[in-house]
């Protein structure tokens, strides 16, 4: 390996070389049409991919400018790779590396504000997109994106379409408001013409994607022979379900050629997603943590835990999905899940369970509860979670609990150790997180701190056993 050369135009053809897949067109032609906020990894691994596709089928307009909103290392490690990065993509029957050319350059909101703004108003822009978590959904976020809407309005462009990406319900519709709020209180002519040249259409996004870790670096610099920074690992599957409200038409048709699928009601798939899979992997992450799992694949190999997913997904969340092929989607998650390349931290997904949870438990277990039905799995769920707040698992090593509610969340656990039914009631009442009625549903309460006593006594583990069998509700 040659290591004083790195990944970079330059060293495309070399990569090629060693059977790696690189774009197949010329990336001096690109045209940036797309601004993305949020340059995570889910993003590297999924749009950024999407777009990759649509560049190779001869359509230049769907190159990027990733932009991250703060940090630095990531826009600054890709810049200087040309925007270039690895993706192992890793499935039952494949293992390939993926060389994406569709993000062209990057920038830092926080650092470079203007390039950002001045990009939204570029004439050759058609697209935000967006993946910058359920806690990034805030007034400075708005105010960035109307800034740049309101020069381009000034300089008389189109309106652009405005894709939300992460994992909210009516993630369109928030954006939306939240955008239009900030518009209003400038000036109600650009909220007008936001509100009638902009579309904000609702998405559902899935990919497994695990944060870079330094062995997938090291892989990777191994694989492409160059040095190379910010090279991520993801699974095979991925879906884009995307609301058909876009301000160009045609880009439907386009987006379909490449895999996505475009529909007039995003909402089945949206709820099936929230709830199933991310419903399910909030619950594995927090009990894998306390029971000092590292990885998701990790619990699902967990007997006990198997058991209790396949459980919770048929009987506690189906009957609240409408998505048509929920059976196949369930099975297919149980396998997504046992992939063992991808190497999905549970700390990582227990990560601001606070923000997630909302839209993940609490429609389904009041569901349950208004059709008359159990609701053990998710009990056993939310105990868990409360025991995750005090922040050491069961073999007495503390983590850190990465959360904006972290602080709050540590002091109630550990204020209340000793005492669950008291545990259970200051972590049980923050409705931020349990919405206004689960707070005052008795029976619910009792459930929680049964499974915490029960948690607390035998450990965590041993308590998922005695859940209701994998078959019965
Ligand atoms: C996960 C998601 O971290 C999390 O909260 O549940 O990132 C999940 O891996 C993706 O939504 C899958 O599409």
């Amino acid at each position: 390996m040659n290591i004083n050369k790195r990944l970079n135009n330059a060293a495309l053809s070399a990569i090629q070389a060693r059977g790696i897949h690189t774009p197949s067109y010329d990336r001096s032609d690109l045209l940036c049409g797309v601004v993305h906020l949020g340059l995570g990894a889910f993003h590297r691994a999924h749009q950024a991919m999407v777009f990759d596709s649509l560049l190779a089928k001869g359509d230049p307009r769907w190159a990027v400018l990733g932009v991250a909103m703060n940090s630095t290392t990531v826009a600054d490690a890709l810049a200087a790779q040309d925007g270039l990065y690895a993706v192992h993509v890793a499935s039952k029957l494949s293992m390939q590396w993926h060389v994406p050319g569709a993000i062209l350059a990057t920038a830092v909101a926080s650092r470079e504000r203007h390039t950002v703004v001045n990009a939204i108003a570029a004439a050759h822009t058609r697209w935000i997109t967006l993946t910058v978590t359920e806690k990034g959904y805030t007034e400075s976020l708005a105010s960035l994106i109307v800034q740049g809407l309101a020069l381009r309005h000034a300089q008389g462009h189109s309106g652009l379409t405005i894709a939300s990406c992460d994992n909210l319900s009516e993630n369109g519709r928030k954006l939306q408001a939240l955008c239009l709020n900030a518009a209003k209180s400038k000036d109600e002519a650009l909220a007008t013409w936001i509100n009638t040249q902009c579309k904000f259409p609702c998405s559902m996004v899935d990919r497994i994607v695990p944060a870079a870790t330094p062995d997938r670096t090291r892989a990777a610099r191994e694989a492409l022979g160059v040095a190379t920074e910010a090279a991520l690992g993801t699974e095979g599957f991925w879906e884009w379900v995307l609301e058909d409200n876009l301000v160009d038409p045609s880009d439907a048709a386009l987006l379909r050629s490449a895999g996505v699928n475009v529909v007039r009601d995003v909402r089945p798939f949206e709820e099936a997603k929230l709830r199933m899979l991310n419903g399910s992997h909030s619950a594995m992450a927090v009990i894998g943590a306390v029971a000092g799992l590292a990885m998701i694949a990790d619990c699902i190999n967990e007997p006990a835990i198997r058991h209790m997913m396949q459980g919770f997904m048929t009987h506690e969340v189906a009957p609240h999905i409408s998505r048509p092929d929920w059976q196949a989607y369930r099975e297919a998650l149980v396998e997504r899940w046992a992939n063992l390349d991808l190497k999905h931290s549970v700390h990582q997904i227990a990560m601001d369970s606070s923000q997630k949870i909302p839209q993940r438990w609490p429609p389904c277990i009041i569901g349950q509860i208004n059709n008359g039905k159990p609701f053990e799995r998710f009990a056993f769920s939310a105990a868990a979670f409360m025991r995750y707040c005090s922040g050491v698992n069961e073999q007495g090593v503390a983590y850190t609990i990465q959360d904006p509610m972290a602080a709050q969340l540590q002091a109630l656990a550990q204020q209340h150790a000793g005492d669950v039914k008291a545990t259970v009631q200051a972590l049980g009442s923050i409705e931020s997180i349990w919405g206004a009625a689960l707070p005052q549903n008795t029976p619910w309460l009792a459930r929680v701190a049964h499974w915490l006593g029960t948690i607390r006594a035998q450990g965590i583990l041993q308590a998922a056993a005695l859940l209701p069998a994998e078959n019965s509700p």
